[in-house]
């Protein structure tokens, strides 16, 4: 038996089968979970239901991070399905393709860095704002990616590193008012990965190249380990573990100096 055996997973943040929600999603069902998906457009709905499928999930609903009467209606209808869930998995980051590369100062918008910040780290509270009725009171976890572009400047990350600072910061304030009702929150800090956002941050290839070469496992890291890491933190292994941000870079983010 799994060690998520019994525990049921919303899992938001499937766009592809590279998605680092497809790794998590993979993971928990391996220990055992049931799984719920999300999409955020009908452009993403087919994909989505014919993945779930792979991982014996059919409750597939529709669920743009933006608005808080598509939250509102997400939990109406998995009401439907589940009366209470377990874990809640937020797997969404987005910042317009402009901003992502170049000078950051010339580069960041007013409008660029309310998007960033609504979709990237405010989406997290308002999700956790309409789950908590189905989550309090029972031992539940939520979860959320962010990246080293929190804590140190990154070229290129931009306007996002200064949402997954608002992101971390987020976790820590949230664990913080969840706690009293059984809801712990972490944040896996996941190396690069080549996914569909991915695809939209500049000269990503150089990144993944320079974590090969420089990080002490001197390799790049997979969805399947930062799904594993996102297993066990929604787990009630980790039961002691809240607030908490997890490298899951192979090493990276402790390296002082590259190069050697
Ligand atoms: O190197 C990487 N790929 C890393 C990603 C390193 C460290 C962290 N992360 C983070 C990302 O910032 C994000 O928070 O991991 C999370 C997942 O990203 P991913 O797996 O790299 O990207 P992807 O497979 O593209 O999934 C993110 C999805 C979107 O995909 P697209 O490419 O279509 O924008 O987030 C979803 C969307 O499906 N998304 C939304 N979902 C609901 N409402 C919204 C929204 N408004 N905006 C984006």
């Amino acid at each position: 038996m799994g060690f998520l055996a019994n525990k049921k997973a919303l899992i938001i943040g499937v766009a592809s089968n590279r998605s680092i929600a497809w790794g998590v999603a993979k993971a928990m069902h391996e220990q055992g979970a049931e799984l719920a998906f999300t999409y955020q457009n009908e452009r993403l709905q087919s994909r989505v239901e014919k993945l779930a499928k792979e991982l014996d999930s059919n409750i597939v609903l529709p669920c743009d991070v933006a608005t808080d009467e598509n939250i509102s209606d997400l939990f109406t209808q998995l009401g439907t399905h589940w009366s209470e869930f377990d874990i809640l998995v937020h797997s969404v980051a987005f910042a317009p393709k402009e901003e992502l590369e170049g000078d950051f100062v010339e580069n960041t918008t007013r409008e660029g860095s309310k998007l960033a910040h609504d979709i990237s780290s405010y989406s997290l509270t308002a999700l956790a704002k309409a789950a908590r009725p189905m989550m309090s009171g029972h031992p539940s976890a939520i979860m959320s990616l962010t990246y080293l572009g929190a804590m140190k400047a990154m070229p290129n990350y931009n306007v996002m590193g200064l949402a997954k600072a608002s992101l971390e910061a987020n976790t820590r304030y949230m664990a913080y008012a969840l706690g009293p009702d059984n809801i712990r929150v972490n944040c896996i800090s996941a190396g690069p990965i080549r996914t569909l956002a991915a695809a939209g941050i500049g000269d990503f290839r150089k990144m993944l190249d320079h974590v090969e070469q420089n990080a002490p496992l001197r390799k790049n890291v997979s969805i399947d380990e930062v799904g594993n890491a996102a297993a066990f933190l929604c787990s009630d292994l980790a039961s002691g573990i809240t607030g908490e941000i997890t490298y899951v870079d192979a090493g990276f983010n402790i390296v002082g100096m590259t190069g050697y």
